[in-house]
């Protein structure tokens, strides 16, 4: 299909400045010819966004941030806006990760604004939803992830600004993953969703990466599913060889 695949490794609260080797080495890699067809992504903390993003210049992986402030600036201490994440080389931004939603209490109303103010900063915003373990056994994880797209993605997303994550919360760091139907299931309804409000055309565009506990040996089942178009990858990002392999099976 038209969609190109994206693998994109998420940091968490991870990664000081000796860590910066390791991305190096995925840079290296990708430019010696790792996949010309798979778009890599990392988001580092932001104390290392600056030197993620001077390692990357021009070696065609993007580098973005793993939230940011829905205002481009102002009295917000401790928070990062789209507009500064654009200015340390970034191109991309997180939002709504299941974390952010929990720790913080962000709301799906939070999780647009954010996805507007990457917008407005020229950032791609990978959007994240999914359903908790209670709201699956319930039989709600349709309802609940598609009450988060409504909620959480902006009126004009479209394939070239906004990404769709669909994380499980009860795949997040457990090892545990959905089986490739259930994956295939969700990601078809996500696909059906984005078609009723945006258009049929616009919704193939849209990537629909998934994430939760993606490792190496996962890795091509999931990236094989339907509609899977890429990873969003936690803590097997954060060695480059677990990165680089899962990017191989993308292939
Ligand atoms: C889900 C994922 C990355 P992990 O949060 O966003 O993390 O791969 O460690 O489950």
């Amino acid at each position: 299909d038209a969609r190109r695949k994206l693998i994109a490794g998420n940091w968490k609260m991870n990664g000081l400045a000796a860590s910066a080797p390791e991305f190096v080495r995925v840079v290296g890699a990708y430019q010696g010819g790792l996949k010309a067809d798979v778009d890599l992504m990392v988001f580092p903390p932001f104390t290392l966004l600056t030197s993620f993003a001077t390692a990357s210049r021009g070696a065609g992986v993007l580098v973005g941030g793993q939230d940011c402030h829905a205002k481009p600036a102002g009295a917000h201490t401790g928070d990062v806006s789209a507009e500064m994440i654009a200015d340390a080389g970034g191109q991309a931004v997180i939002v709504g990760h299941s974390e952010r939603r929990t720790d913080h209490g962000e709301t799906d109303a939070d999780v647009r604004a954010k996805a507007e103010a990457a917008r407005r900063a020229g950032l791609v915003a990978v959007i994240c939803v999914g359903e908790t373990k209670d709201e699956r056994e319930a039989g709600e994880a349709r309802a609940v992830v598609s009450r988060q797209l409504a909620g959480s993605l902006p009126d004009d997303a479209a394939a070239a600004h906004v990404v769709v994550a669909y994380e499980p919360v009860w795949a997040i760091g457990t090892g545990l993953t959905p089986t490739a139907a259930e994956i295939a299931e969700m990601h078809g309804f996500i696909r059906s969703e984005l078609a009723g409000r945006f258009g049929a055309e616009a919704a193939d565009a849209i990537r629909i990466l998934y994430g939760g506990s993606v490792k190496p040996d996962n890795a091509k089942e999931i990236l094989a599913t339907a509609n899977v178009d890429g990873a969003l990858v936690g803590g097997a990002s954060l060695k480059a060889d677990d990165f680089l392999a899962i990017a191989k099976a993308a292939g």
